[in-house]
């Protein structure tokens, strides 16, 4: 059976977030996604998410293509994860395109297209200016 990996923020998830999630799903048989910690998110876009990190696990964990899910503490244990997890393919949305190439040698990677017009900080934009 082959196991896929994703990860991301998944804050105020919108549908852009689940075609991303269903296209991994359906590049093998069980997903585990890992979902951004509060701490690094902070680091990574320099906010705080506006749902916590409980409540964003527990969204994509409802969710019927996902399998697992777990806490991405930092970027750099990516390569860790992917052993954990047992992980066959690593899925990235493009706007992370090349940036994880290095673990081609423990999994496939693979780079899925974003949704075009969407995104958490235009949402958050379009209900500002209501
Ligand atoms: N996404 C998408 N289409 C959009 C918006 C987002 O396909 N319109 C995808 C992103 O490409 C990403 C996933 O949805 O693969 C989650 O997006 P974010 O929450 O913005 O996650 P990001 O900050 O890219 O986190 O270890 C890496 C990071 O944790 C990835």
């Amino acid at each position: 059976s082959r196991t896929v990996l994703t990860f991301g923020t998944f804050d105020v998830f919108h549908v852009g977030h689940l075609r991303i999630l269903e296209r991994a799903a359906a590049l093998g048989d069980r997903l585990v996604v890992g979902v951004s910690a509060d701490e690094l998110n902070m680091r990574k876009k320099g906010r705080t998410p506006v749902f916590s990190q409980a409540e964003r696990l527990a969204i994509v964990k409802a969710l019927k293509v996902v399998d697992e899910v777990f806490v991405e503490e930092s970027l750099e244990q990516k390569r860790d994860y992917i052993v954990e997890h047992g992980a066959d393919v690593l899925v990235m949305g493009d706007d992370w395109a090349g940036k994880f190439d290095e673990f081609n040698d423990v999994c496939e990677v693979v780079y899925l297209a974003r949704t075009p017009a969407i995104s958490t900080t235009a949402i958050i934009e379009h209900i500002a200016d209501l």
